[in-house]
C-alpha cells in the first residue's frame, strides 16, 4: 500500500467481517503446538484487522475525504481512473444494488483487496496508490464497478507517464489471469477488466450519502423524475457533487430527458455528465453539457444498456435554477436495420431527436428500379465529438465510399446506381443528436420537376439560383457556363461576381480570386479597405484608413484621444479597437468591462439553427412595436430594462395619423410568434425620443429612443443587446443577423414567427457605388449584392445584430431604408449605431 495512505481506526459496522477466506486451523497436538498456533491466529487477527482497516478505508472513506478528491481536481498530480470488471463466478442478486447490504460488503470487499493487492504489489505505481472503491454493481453476469485514485508530488512526477490506462490495466489483466495469487479471491473469477481515465472530480465512495440516489425505472414505462438539489426551491446549494445511479431491467435501455435545464454556461466548475455504464470512465462518457437550454432543445439522451448514471458537479461560485430529470426505459433496439419503402421517405438516427446511444450499428438499404437514382438529403446533420477531426474514425454516416461526421449544414448525396446504403456507427463514448435524413428516387434522365434546376450532384434547385453567383449547388455546378453581366467579373472559379467586390477585402468569389493583384507599394500598409497608408501611421492611435483598419489589431495603449480610440470613463484613450465588453480589462479603471450585462442569449441553441423562422430566445433584445389599430409596424432593440432603441421614420406624422404620440403605441418583448402573447411582456411607451437631425427626405440619423412606462424582466427570452462604443469598428464582410416580423417580400405579407437572416455588412465605398452616393456616414449598407436576402417592409428600427469574438452580441445597425426588398445590387440600408451612440446617452443616460 502506498505511503500516503493514512490508516483510520476501523468503526465501520462490518468490522466483524473476516476478510481472508483461507484461515488456518489445525488441531492441538500439545503445548508448543497452541502457542505457535495462538502466535499464528494473533497474527492472522492482527492481519485481518488491518486489512478490515484498509478496506473500510477503501470502501467507505468519510466524506471529507471525497470532497478532498473534488478540492484536488486541479491539480495536475492526480490520476484517476475509473472501470469495471466482470465476476462470472457469481450470480446476480438485487442485493448488490444496495451498497448498505451484508452482499454488496463482501464482494466489494473481495474485489477491492484483490485491485489493491494487485497495485500495491507494483513497485512502481504503488507509493502513488491513494484511494480506492467499488462505487456499483449492475447485472451481466456480476459486474463490479470500481475507480482509483493516484496522488503524485511535483517531485516524483517522474512516475506520471507509467500511470497510464495501458500500465494500470494490464496489471489489473495479469492479476486476474491468476486469481490465486492474491490468496483472497478463489471464488471471484474475473473474466473482464475494462479502464479508463476519469475525472477524479467524479468519483464517488459508496457509503457516501450527501447527494447520492439509486434509482430504478418503473417496469410499467412510468417516468422517474429527479432533480439537482435545491430545484424546487428554485436554485441549488453551493458547492455539490451529486450522483444519480439510474437502473433498468435487463434487456431495455434508459431514455433519459431533461425538461429544464439551468446551469452555469461554463462548463469549468459546474456541468452535468451522462455516463453510459455506473463509472465515471471517459471512455463511457455520453454527454457533458453545462449552460441553459431552451424548450424548443432538451438534453434527451439514451443509453445503449440497462444502466447509466448522471452527475453534477458545481463549485458553488453561481446560482442557477439546476435540472429536472426524468427517465423510463424502452425494450432495447434489436437490430437498426431497415429496407426502406416506396420512392421517397424519411430516416432519422436512431431515438432522433433524442441523442442516439453509444455503440449502436445501423444499416439503410434504399431499392431503386434499374436505371433509376437515389437522392438523399440530410436536412439536420449533427454527430460531434470533441477532438474528432475529419477523419471520422469515432462516430460517423458512411455512404457511396464516404464517410461524414461532425456538424453540417444540410446537404445532398445521390447514388450513381439504383442502390444506397447507408451505414451510421455510433462508437462508446459521446454521443450527439444525429442527423434527420429523406430520401427520393429519380429518374438521371429528369431528375428535377417544377422547372428545377438540375445539380450535377442530383441535387435540385430553384431556378433562379442558376448563375446568381453563389455556390448553391455546392459543387459549384449551378455557376458555370454563365455570362457575367457587365457590371460583373468573373472569378477564377467560374462565378460572376459584382465589379464592386473586387479587391475590397472580402473574400467573395471563395477562392479569393477577387482580392488577387490589389497590393499596395513597399513600405505602405493597406487598409480592409484597400486604400494604402504609410507603414509609419499602422496602429499610431490615429483613425488612418478610410476603415479605421490601421487601428484594428493593435495592443492596448494610452494613446491620445483621437476618434479611433477608446475613451475610458476617467478621459484616458486606449487605441485597442472595440475594447468594451470584450472579457479584458483595457482602462485603468475598468470602464471598458463594467457595463457587459447584455448582449447574452441565456438558452443554449445548436450552433447551427436552420431556416430562416427564429428560435426561442434566439434573439432575446428584439421588439415588435405595435400602434393602436394598426398591428405591428416596427422592430426595437432592448438596451436596458426601460429603453428601447428604435428608427426615427416610424414615428413621423402623417396626415391622417400622428405616429408621434408615446401612448398609441405598445412594445411586445419577449415575443416570437405574432398573437402569442404567452411568454411577453407588454408595455406602453411613456416617451418618444427621435434624432434632432432626423432628415425625412434622405433618412439621415434615422434614429430614436423610447421610455417604456414600467421596467422589463430580464428572463430567458428578454435581455438587452450591448451598444457599441463610438469607436467600435464592425467589417466589411462581417456576418450579422437582421431580424424582424417584417414583409416576407417586397409586396408581401408581414411575417407570423421572427425571422432571421443572415447578411455581410458591406464596404463603404461598395456601398456608396450600390445607392449612388445616398449613404451618409450616419448609414451602412448590409446584405447581398445579389440579392435575394434582406430586411423588408415592417422590419424598420429593429437590429443588425452582430457577435464579437467574445460571444457577445451588439447592436451593430438599425433597419432604416432600402430600394425595394432583397434586389439585386441594392443592399440594406441601416443606421450606424456607433455613431449615434454618444446620443443615445444623451437621452437615456445608458
Ligand atoms: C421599410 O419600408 C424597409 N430592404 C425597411 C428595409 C428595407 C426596405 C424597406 C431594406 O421599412
Amino acid at each position: 500500500m502506498g505511503s500516503t495512505v493514512k490508516y483510520e481506526a476501523g468503526n465501520g459496522h462490518h468490522e466483524g467481517v473476516s476478510f481472508l477466506n483461507s484461515s488456518p486451523s489445525s488441531k492441538r497436538r500439545g503445548k508448543r503446538k497452541v502457542v505457535i498456533i495462538v502466535i499464528v491466529l494473533l497474527l492472522f487477527l492482527i492481519l485481518t484487522a488491518l486489512g478490515g482497516i484498509l478496506a473500510w478505508l477503501f470502501l467507505f472513506k468519510s466524506k471529507s475525504n471525497s470532497t478532498q478528491a473534488v478540492r484536488n481536481a486541479a491539480a495536475p498530480s492526480v490520476r484517476a481512473f475509473s472501470g469495471s470488471c466482470t465476476i462470472s463466478s457469481l450470480d446476480y442478486s438485487a442485493d448488490y444494488e444496495n451498497s448498505r447490504s451484508d452482499q454488496f460488503y463482501l464482494i466489494a470487499n473481495a474485489v477491492t483487496r484483490m485491485i489493491n493487492s494487485t497495485i500495491s504489489a507494483d513497485s512502481t505505481i504503488a507509493p502513488f496508490f491513494t484511494q480506492l472503491a467499488v462505487n456499483a454493481f449492475s447485472e451481466g453476469s456480476v459486474i463490479a464497478y470500481f475507480w482509483m485514485r493516484f496522488d503524485v508530488s511535483e517531485s516524483n512526477s517522474a512516475v506520471l507517464p507509467s500511470l497510464s490506462k495501458s500500465y494500470v490495466l494490464s496489471l489489473l489483466q495479469k492479476s486476474t489471469r491468476k486469481p490465486k495469487q492474491t490468496g483472497v479471491s478463489e471464488d471471484l473469477r474475473i473474466t473482464t477488466v475494462a479502464l479508463s481515465p476519469a475525472d477524479p472530480r467524479l468519483l464517488r465512495f459508496p457509503k457516501d450519502e450527501n447527494c447520492m440516489f439509486d434509482l430504478t425505472a418503473d417496469p410499467s414505462g412510468k417516468k422517474v423524475n429527479f432533480t439537482s438539489p435545491g430545484f424546487s426551491k428554485g436554485a441549488y446549494a453551493r458547492n455539490e457533487q451529486c450522483q444519480y445511479i439510474l437502473r433498468a431491467q435487463k434487456g431495455y435501455v434508459i431514455y433519459l430527458n431533461f425538461p429544464i435545464f439551468h446551469i452555469e454556461d461554463n462548463c469549468t466548475g459546474e456541468f452535468v455528465t451522462i455516463f453510459d455504464s455506473l463509472s465515471a470512465s471517459d471512455d463511457d462518457l455520453i454527454t457533458m453539457k453545462c449552460g441553459n437550454r431552451p424548450p424548443s432543445n432538451p438534453l434527451t439522451v439514451l443509453s445503449s444498456g440497462h444502466v447509466a448514471m448522471v452527475s453534477f458537479i458545481n463549485d458553488g461560485t453561481s446560482v442557477y435554477p439546476g435540472f429536472s430529470a426524468e427517465f423510463h426505459q424502452v425494450l432495447k433496439m434489436k437490430e437498426c436495420k431497415l429496407v426502406l419503402p416506396g420512392s421517397e421517405g424519411n430516416f432519422t438516427s436512431p431515438y432522433y431527436p433524442a441523442f442516439y446511444p453509444p455503440n449502436i450499428d445501423c444499416v439503410w438499404t434504399i431499392q431503386a428500379p434499374p436505371g433509376m437514382r437515389i437522392r438523399i438529403t440530410f436536412n439536420m446533420f449533427r454527430l460531434l465529438e470533441p477532438d474528432v477531426k475529419d477523419d471520422c474514425l469515432k462516430d460517423y454516416v458512411e455512404l457511396f465510399g464516404q464517410r461524414y461526421c461532425g456538424e453540417k449544414l444540410p446537404f445532398t448525396v445521390t447514388s450513381d446506381g439504383p442502390t444506397a446504403v447507408v451505414n451510421f456507427h455510433s462508437d462508446e463514448s459521446q454521443t450527439d443528436k444525429g442527423f434527420e435524413a429523406e430520401y427520393s428516387i429519380y429518374d438521371p434522365r429528369k431528375p428535377c420537376t417544377d422547372g428545377q434546376f438540375a445539380c450535377a450532384s442530383g441535387r435540385c434547385i430553384p431556378p433562379d439560383l442558376k448563375c446568381d453567383g453563389w455556390n448553391d449547388c455546392e459543387d459549384l455546378d449551378d455557376e458555370q457556363n454563365c455570362v457575367c453581366a457587365a457590371d460583373q467579373f468573373r472569378c477564377d472559379n467560374n462565378l460572376c461576381k459584382s465589379l464592386l467586390w473586387k479587391c475590397d477585402h472580402v473574400n467573395d468569389c471563395g477562392d479569393y480570386s477577387d482580392e488577387k493583384g490589389c497590393q499596395c507599394e513597399a513600405k505602405q500598409w493597406e487598409c480592409n479597405s484597400g486604400q494604402c497608408i504609410p507603414t509609419e501611421k499602422y496602429c499610431n492611435g490615429v483613425n488612418d484608413c478610410a476603415d479605421s483598419s490601421d487601428e484594428l489589431s493593435c495592443n492596448s495603449t494610452t494613446v491620445p484621444c483621437t476618434n479611433a480610440a477608446y475613451v475610458c470613463e476617467n478621459n484616458k484613450c486606449i487605441s485597442k479597437v472595440n475594447a468594451e465588453c470584450d472579457g479584458v480589462t483595457d482602462c485603468e479603471d475598468n470602464s471598458d468591462e463594467r457595463y457587459c450585462s447584455c448582449g447574452n442569449r441565456p438558452y443554449k441553441h445548436n450552433r447551427i439553427v436552420g431556416g430562416t423562422d427564429a428560435d426561442v430566445g434566439e434573439w432575446p433584445w428584439q421588439v415588435s412595436l405595435h400602434y393602436q389599430g394598426e398591428g405591428h409596424l416596427c422592430g426595437a432593440s432592448i438596451i436596458s430594462d426601460r429603453w428601447l432603441v428604435c428608427a426615427s421614420h416610424c414615428f413621423q406624422p402623417t396626415d391622417r395619423v400622428d405616429y408621434s404620440r408615446p401612448d398609441k403605441w405598445t412594445a411586445y418583448v419577449g415575443l416570437r410568434v405574432q398573437g402569442d402573447t404567452s411568454t411577453a411582456q407588454i408595455r406602453k411607451i411613456s416617451k418618444v425620443i427621435t434624432h434632432e437631425y432626423y432628415n425625412g427626405d434622405t433618412f439621415d440619423y434615422d434614429a430614436a429612443v423610447l421610455e417604456l412606462s414600467s421596467p422589463l424582466t430580464f428572463s430567458n427570452t428578454i435581455q438587452p443587446i450591448c451598444l457599441p462604443a463610438t469607436s467600435h469598428i464592425f467589417q466589411a464582410g462581417k456576418s450579422c443577423y437582421v431580424t424582424g416580423w417584417g414583409t416576407l417580400t417586397e409586396r408581401g405579407q408581414l411575417a407570423q414567427v421572427l425571422q432571421k437572416a443572415e447578411v455581410k455588412i458591406i464596404n463603404d465605398t461598395v456601398c456608396n457605388s450600390a445607392t449612388s452616393g445616398q449613404v451618409t456616414p450616419r448609414m451602412m449598407c448590409s446584405g447581398y449584392l445579389t440579392g435575394g436576402v434582406d430586411a423588408c417592409q415592417g422590419d424598420s428600427g429593429g437590429p443588425l445584430s452582430c457577435m464579437e469574438d467574445s460571444g457577445k452580441w451588439f447592436l451593430c445597425g438599425i433597419v432604416s431604408w432600402g430600394e425595394g426588398c432583397a434586389r439585386r445590387n441594392k443592399p440594406g440600408i441601416y443606421t450606424r449605431v456607433p455613431v449615434i451612440r454618444k446620443w443615445i446617452k444623451e437621452k437615456t443616460r445608458i
